[in-house]
């Protein structure tokens, strides 16, 4: 039963790998997110210098600032994402990808090939891929050499990816139930026909098997790209961003949050009553519900 997922919404993310919400945010969120941007780029110059046409990427970008943590509970996404992963989760990794548009002599290479000089100059995800794919990540995939289904990610649009060509994730529909190998096999040199280019306006939010095929086109544009990714997977996974998220951070939140953050709610021992004798990794089967708050949230949802 879900909480709140639509039928049409289950089947998109069924069939497509991807349920695409317009308006996500309110205009009040989406100006808090805008100049949290702002006030996170002047940091990150600060620290590593860069001009004002050059890319960055910040992850773990929930610890640098409260609007981006916020994100991770939002009221309003937190049912689908249980719906559509359960409750046993936590965060991965949150993203933050500012994109300026490229200098009119930068060469962009073609959708999703990873062959352009836009490639050479270090701008990220430009080739077609899935996550969590590749002899690095995961190369057992099940029987029939498809991906299992091990994470989501809520795509957070703020600025203005409402044109072609501005930085837009480009998605292929239903490569989740396709493998690596065969994207491999095609050099990612996809029939575009069948891609679909999410031209979307500030506020957007999309929530997406990561499985699904997808790489971010080139801005051409003469707006900055600002966006974020939210990865969701299970708690007996190791997170990509961090090994336990700073100890204030995780005081200051809810039982929830301190779930979402990779942290026991109780604050008990990560090994379990017995850490010396039997230990037993509380992310895996968790012996103190009151861990896992967000199994009794989903319960009291109707899950
Ligand atoms: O939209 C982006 O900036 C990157 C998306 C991507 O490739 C990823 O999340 O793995």
């Amino acid at each position: 039963m879900s909480i709140a997922m639509t039928q049409q919404q289950e089947k998109d993310f069924e069939e497509k790998g991807y349920v695409i919400l317009e308006d996500f945010l309110t205009q009040e969120e989406l100006d808090r997110l805008l100049s949290a941007v702002d006030e996170v780029k002047v940091r990150v110059r600060r620290a590593e210098g860069g001009g004002p046409n050059e890319p960055f990427t910040i992850r773990n970008a929930l610890a640098h600032h409260e609007a981006f943590l916020d994100l991770i509970d939002h009221p309003r996404m937190l049912p689908l994402v249980v719906d559509t992963i359960g409750w046993n989760i936590q965060i991965r990794t949150t993203h933050l990808d500012y994109r300026p548009p490229y200098p009119e002599d930068l060469k962009p290479g073609d959708i999703g090939v990873g062959d352009g000089d836009d490639q050479k100059a270090g701008y990220n995800n430009l080739g077609w891929h899935p996550d969590l794919s590749g002899e690095e990540l995961f190369e057992g995939p099940s029987l029939d050499g498809r991906l299992p289904f091990m994470e989501i990610k809520v795509f957070y649009v703020f600025s203005d990816l409402s044109e072609s060509n501005s930085g837009n994730l480009w998605l292929m529909p239903g490569s989740h139930k396709r493998t690596p190998q065969e994207l491999r096999e095609m050099g990612r040199k996809l029939d575009l026909s069948e891609a679909v280019e999410l031209r979307l306006k500030p506020g957007a939010a999309v929530l997406w098997r990561t499985a699904t095929w997808h790489c971010v086109g080139p801005n051409l544009s003469d707006k900055t790209r600002k966006i974020m990714h939210i990865g969701y997977h299970y708690r007996w996974l190791r997170p990509a961003d961090y090994i336990q998220q700073a100890p204030e951070l995780v005081a200051d939140s809810s039982p929830i949050r301190k779930q979402l953050l990779g942290a026991l709610a109780t604050g008990g021992h990560p090994l379990g009553a017995s850490p010396d004798f039997q230990p037993h990794s509380q992310h895996w089967i968790t012996k103190n519900s009151d861990d896992v708050p967000l199994r009794a949230w989903a319960e009291a949802h109707g899950k």
